[in-house]
């Protein structure tokens, strides 16, 4: 695989994928097709290589374009996408055309020209679980994760359009025998992710002196991956992974919304109460976790990042350091969450 096309490479954690891909595959040369959203920046492909990475600014869903890409290279890695569940609530309509259209189109191409195809999803397509204090087997019983044999159960307009794209990849194997793979990951955190989110937002409120907001009672758990993890099992999956399978990526980084919170306002020297119970998200997915056992002892993948603590440090480390590249931002997303009550 010498050419791969990333999309959505100016994305959080595409573009920690680029920079994982130039670090450690020195003869792989990536073409990055993003459209440059609002969630897209340029500056996170900074500093990269001009010979080993290029980037060009369109959209997936744009056939001819596609179609000239797709043609010349060895591999497409699908992670182009609408990502925010409280925009996909505001507003569904980008979230259907990007993931499900543009998804459509990618693999017109993948089909036409026999490419290579790794579709990057989310835990969100199989809806949530219940509180490991409400289960039986505490969690670590049998269907108490996900697996890739879990039915789809998606609950937001964000995570029914990747549930869609998962299907539509998945009767393009079947139908049209196209060379692809999926991956299924929990919550991602690390450098560059949108301060729409939650682990960045709660950080840059605290570095703007804004209270950091946390919803309804804060119980929820997502089960959390440092980016470059997920970065290294998709490239594992690319390589190693076999046609038309599918494989959950997790790192056991379970934690509620409630205890992130306070290790963020600890881990910044700040009483771990203070911030505003705010909103709650409608539909709200109680609880993700991921079982990672096929994907590791299937193709022996291991996550490096394990330690939560110190890679949350190091994030915040980052957006303390990196101000210029998330404030002029800033009062645009607080704005938009305020009218929400958020
Ligand atoms: P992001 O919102 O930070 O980045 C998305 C990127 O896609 C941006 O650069 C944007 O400009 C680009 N894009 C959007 N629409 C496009 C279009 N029509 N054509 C071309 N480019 C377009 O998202 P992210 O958090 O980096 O997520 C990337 C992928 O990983 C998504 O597919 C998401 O579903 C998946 N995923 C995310 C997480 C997470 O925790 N963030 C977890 C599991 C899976
Ligand atoms: O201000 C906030 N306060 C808060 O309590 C925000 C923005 C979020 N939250 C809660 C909602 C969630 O329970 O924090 C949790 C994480 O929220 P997000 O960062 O919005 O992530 P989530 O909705 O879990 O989805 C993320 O992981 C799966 C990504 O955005 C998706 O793209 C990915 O598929």
């Amino acid at each position: 695989m010498k050419n791969i096309i990333v999309t959505g490479g100016a994305g959080f954690i595409g573009s920690n994928f680029v920079h994982y891909v130039v670090k450690n595959h020195p003869d792989v040369h990536v073409t990055v097709l993003d459209k440059l959203t609002y969630a897209g920046n340029e500056a996170n492909l900074a500093g990269l290589p001009k010979d080993r990475v290029e980037l060009v600014v369109g959209d997936i869903a744009d056939f001819e374009l596609v179609d000239q890409l797709v043609a010349k290279t060895d591999a497409v890695v699908h992670y182009a996408a609408e990502s925010h569940n409280d925009n996909s609530l505001k507003d569904p309509f980008p979230f259907v055309q990007t993931n499900l259209i543009g998804t459509y189109v990618l693999l017109e191409a993948c089909r036409k020209y026999k490419v290579r195809y790794h579709h990057v999803s989310t835990d969100e397509v199989y809806g949530d679980l219940p509180l490991r204090e409400d289960l039986p087997g505490h969690g670590e019983g049998e269907g108490e994760k996900f697996t890739d044999k879990t039915p789809y159960n998606p609950s937001s307009p964000y995570s029914s359009t990747k549930a869609g794209s998962d299907l539509l990849v998945r009767a393009w194997v079947r139908s049209f025998g196209l060379q692809a793979t999926i991956s299924n990951c929990s919550n991602n955190y690390g450098p560059y992710q949108h301060i729409e989110k939650f682990i960045p937002r709660q950080i840059t409120n605290v570095l703007m002196g804004i209270k950091p907001k946390l919803y309804g009672e804060g119980k929820n758990v997502r089960d959390w991956i440092h980016t470059n993890d997920h970065s290294s099992a998709v490239w594992t999956i690319l390589t190693k992974g076999e046609i038309g399978e599918t494989y959950l990526i997790g790192a056991d980084g379970e934690e509620d919304n409630k205890t992130v919170m306070e290790m963020i306002l600890t881990a910044m020297s700040q009483p771990k109460d203070a911030y505003d119970h705010v909103t709650d998200r409608a539909g709200h997915d109680l609880r993700y976790a991921i079982d990672s056992t096929k994907l590791r002892e299937e193709l022996g993948w291991q996550p490096e990042f394990t330690n939560f603590e110190s890679g949350l440090k190091d994030t915040i480390q980052w957006y303390t350091d990196n101000k210029d590249w998330w404030i002029a931002e800033k009062e645009a997303v607080e704005n938009s969450y305020a009218k929400n009550g958020q």
